[in-house]
C-alpha cells in the first residue's frame, strides 16, 4: 500500500482530544492504517500571532485511497470538528494537512503535494524528523531546511497520542 504523510494542528476547543480523534478516524477509514505517529508537540502559533498555542503532529499513513480523497477524509475531519475559517492562519479546532504521497506529486487548485510551505515550518519538520530521523520521507528530504530553521517555540509534550 502507498504511504502517505499528514500533519495535524489544533489551537481551540481541546486539542489533545481532536488530535486524538483525527488520529482514529483516519485509522478508521477504509484501506487505511496509522502506521506510526511522531511526539505531540507545543508550539507557537506561526503567521498570525493573537492566537493560542497549537498542538502538532505528524503521522505515518499506508492507505488504498488516492490523495485526493484522503485530503477530503481530512477535511471532513475538520468540519465535524466545528472548523470555521475565519482568519487565514488563525485559530482552529483541527487542522489536517496531507504534506507527502509516496510515488505522487500534485499542483492543482485542490492539492499541492509536497505541501509548498512544509519546508519552512518547524513545527512539522521537528516531528517529521521522529518518524524519519535520517531527514528524508517518501523521497523528500529535509534535514538540512530543519538544521537551518529556528526551532525554539517547538517543544516536545510528556505525552503523546495513542494509535489504536
Ligand atoms: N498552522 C498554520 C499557521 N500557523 N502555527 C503553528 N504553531 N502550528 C500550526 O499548525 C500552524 C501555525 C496554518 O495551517
Ligand atoms: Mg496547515
Ligand atoms: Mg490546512
Amino acid at each position: 500500500m502507498p504511504k502517505a504523510v499528514i500533519a495535524l494542528g489544533a489551537n481551540m476547543g481541546s486539542p489533545r482530544e481532536q488530535l486524538q480523534m483525527a488520529v482514529d478516524s483516519f485509522n478508521r477509514l477504509p484501506g487505511t492504517k496509522v502506521v506510526d505517529c511522531s511526539r505531540l508537540y507545543v508550539t507557537k502559533p506561526v503567521g498570525y500571532d493573537n492566537q493560542p498555542d497549537f498542538l502538532n503532529c505528524v503521522l505515518l499513513v499506508e492507505t488504498k485511497l488516492s490523495p485526493e480523497a484522503l485530503l477530503g477524509a481530512g477535511l471532513g475531519m475538520e468540519a465535524s470538528m466545528g472548523r470555521i475559517r475565519a482568519v487565514q492562519n488563525g485559530p482552529r479546532t483541527l487542522d489536517v494537512d496531507l504534506l507527502l504521497y509516496e510515488g505522487e506529486r500534485r499542483e492543482t487548485e485542490e492539492l499541492d503535494i509536497p505541501h509548498p510551505r512544509m519546508g519552512d515550518r518547524a513545527f512539522v519538520l521537528a516531528p517529521l524528523s521522529d518518524l524519519f530521523p535520517e531527514g528524508e520521507a517518501l523521497g523528500y528530504a529535509f534535514g538540512d531546511k530543519l538544521a537551518a530553521l529556528d526551532q525554539s517555540g517547538v517543544d516536545v509534550c510528556s505525552q503523546g497520542l495513542k494509535i489504536e
